[in-house]
């Protein structure tokens, strides 16, 4: 048997801007994650879930930062520090931490946690930038902005949980943008991380820019996180997400990319944590977006056709 793979659940929804990614976990288990994942060699073991409370019970307001709105910002942060903590057990115990969202904050938890003891690298497969502060959030969403907390920006910089230890803007590589908002154009274009947007896939065809993103992302890196949000691909394929933005990657070439993440990984060993997130099965047609969730997954850790 390959590797083994802790599978983390953290049924939060509190970071997006209606209630059913909350469901995403169970969905995606529902969809046959672990055999998938035995199919494609390595060894699943469940964790279970992280205990969440109900958003309904919580004030979204509690808790605010010092400037701007962050809506649910202490449960968010709650959450976020335990998973990290998990992460970084996984780790410690020679195990893989596969975290199923939920919706897209969680990743700040897993980022935090695998950034610990190495330096780490991303791959942000998503429509959206995720790099609003609580200042520059049009929505007050915490999904919105996990790559600004785990950068440490604006009022993040001094909420401890939020920061990754590890992780520099010029490691983190964004593919297949495609909705972004006006402060967070501005911020990529002067950062140091690289962005390909839809265009570039239609350009270059996705095997080109994922071979460019894992370039970046495992340049003076010890290893990479994988951060795949469903609304990445075209509502087409994945109609389950709360935020689904027209004009997506297609099935094919989702599997195409996260091939590309695993033959990267069988031959260099890069694969450090991964989350799959924002699966909305509410809004889903059949499980069907959670089906795509599971098996997107197995292609990252070496399912093939043949
Ligand atoms: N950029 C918007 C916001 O910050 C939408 C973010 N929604 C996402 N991100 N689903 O992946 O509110
Ligand atoms: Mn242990
Ligand atoms: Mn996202
Ligand atoms: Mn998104």
């Amino acid at each position: 048997m390959g590797q083994t793979v802790r599978i983390i659940g953290a049924p939060m929804d509190y970071g997006a801007n209606r209630r059913g990614v909350d469901m995403g976990p169970s969905a995606i288990r529902y969809a046959a994650l672990a055999d998938e994942l035995e199919g494609a060699g390595v060894e699943p073991v469940d964790a279970g879930d992280l205990h969440i409370p109900r958003a309904e019970e919580r004030d979204p307001d509690a808790t605010q930062p010092r400037e701007g709105n962050a809506k649910f910002l202490r449960e968010v942060g709650d959450v976020c520090s335990r998973l990290s903590e998990e992460v970084a057990e996984t780790l410690d115990d020679g195990e893989f931490p596969l975290v199923l969202g939920g919706d897209h904050s969680v990743a700040i938890g897993s980022m935090t946690g695998a950034s610990r003891t190495a330096e780490l690298g991303a791959i942000w497969f998503d429509a959206h930038a995720d790099l609003n502060t609580p200042e520059s959030s049009p929505s007050g969403n915490v999904h919105g902005m996990p790559l600004a907390a785990a950068l440490g920006w604006g009022a993040f910089d001094e909420m401890e949980w939020a920061s990754a230890p590890n992780l520099r803007e010029e490691s983190i590589a964004y593919v297949g943008l495609r909705s972004i908002d006006e402060r967070e154009r501005e911020w990529i274009r002067d950062s140091e991380m690289t962005a390909f947007t839809m265009a570039d896939i239609d350009e270059r065809g996705i095997t080109n820019v994922v071979e460019d993103a894992l370039d970046v992302a495992t340049d003076g890196t010890d290893g990479i996180h994988v951060s795949l949000d469903l609304d990445w691909l075209d509502p087409k394929a994945a109609p389950g997400v709360g935020t689904p933005v027209r004009g997506g990657v297609t099935y094919r070439e989702a599997h195409s990319a996260l091939e590309r993440v695993s033959t990267r990984n069988r031959r260099d060993d890069i694969l450090r944590s991964m989350d799959v997130v924002e699966v909305n099965p509410i809004l889903d047609e059949r499980n069907e977006t959670a089906t795509l969730a599971a098996d997107l997954t197995a292609s990252a850790f070496g399912k093939r056709i043949l």
